[in-house]
């Protein structure tokens, strides 16, 4: 059987280190990338040094980013399947008492990180065949207060998604963002900046989405047949959904 290869960042933790986990079960081999390279260590130990291949650099280190998937060993260089899974929301307070650098954070993380990883990963990408999944989420489609550059970020990785996937008409190469709601995973955690109560309030009596259940997608939108395409795929608890407009009446 010819293996395949996905490179999924942000695999450290939540829907990535379920996917590693997801794609390893499957029979592929993984190239997992994040900061903590602990982490990676683990998924390593955990799988195989043979099926998992951990590359410890931030997505932000454009240099790093590059010498990290140059230095890739044989085995794991052609990449069948790119998962931007890597990115973050910071904090949750209205533009206008925003921190300027936590909104920078988000656009380098999450847009412009992976743009650089897709255009480095295209030629490959283009020569295999290969797929492109793109984690975006609901946030890009339906506002929420707080949600500002979040948001945004996520709605150009939707737009991007789907500008993608018609340069790439007749490639063969497959383009689909993931749009999750409400998932328990760390994201609370790092967008609170640490404040697990906040983080356990948010998620009680939902029944949110688990990593688990977006891997699975994942996973899915990964091994259809080759002639199909996921454009996009909205995913939401079912205890979530969206709620209308505000109004304010002047006094
Ligand atoms: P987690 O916080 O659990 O995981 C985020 C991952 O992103 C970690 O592995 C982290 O690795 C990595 N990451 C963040 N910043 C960087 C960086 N600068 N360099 C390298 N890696 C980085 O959250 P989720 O699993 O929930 O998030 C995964 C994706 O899903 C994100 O894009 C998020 O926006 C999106 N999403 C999440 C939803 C949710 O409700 N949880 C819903 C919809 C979308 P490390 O810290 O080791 O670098
Ligand atoms: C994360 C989902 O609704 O918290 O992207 O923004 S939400």
């Amino acid at each position: 059987m010819n293996t395949k290869t996905a490179l999924i960042t942000g695999a450290t933790s939540g829907f990535g280190a379920a996917a590693v986990d997801r794609f390893v079960a499957g029979g592929w081999r993984v190239v997992a990338t994040g900061r903590r390279a602990d982490r990676l260590q683990k998924l390593v130990d955990k799988h195989g040094a043979d099926r998992v291949h951990p590359l410890a650099f931030d997505m932000r280190d454009e240099a790093a980013m590059r010498a990290a998937i140059a230095g890739l060993p044989a085995e794991f260089a052609g990449i069948d399947l790119l998962v931007n899974n890597a990115g973050l929301a910071l904090g949750t307070v209205p533009a206008q008492q925003a921190d300027l650098a936590q909104w920078k954070q988000m656009i380098d993380t999450n847009i412009t990180a992976l743009v650089t990883i897709t255009h480095l990963l295209l030629p490959t990408l283009i020569e295999r065949r290969g797929a492109i999944v793109n984690i975006s989420s609901i946030a890009g489609s339906y506002p929420y207060k707080g949600g500002n550059v979040y948001g945004g970020s996520k709605a150009f990785v939707s737009q991007f998604t789907q500008n993608l996937r018609t340069d790439l008409h007749g490639t063969g190469v497959r383009v689909s963002s993931v749009e999750p709601g409400m998932a328990e995973t760390e994201f609370t955690l790092v967008r609170t900046g640490g404040d697990q109560e906040a983080s356990d309030k948010l998620y009680a009596g939902v029944d949110p989405i688990t990593a688990q259940d977006i891997a699975e997608s994942i996973w899915w939108i990964a091994t259809l047949p080759p002639h199909l395409n996921i454009n996009r795929l909205e995913v939401m608890p079912v205890n979530q959904s969206a709620a209308g407009l505000q109004v304010h009446r002047n006094a």
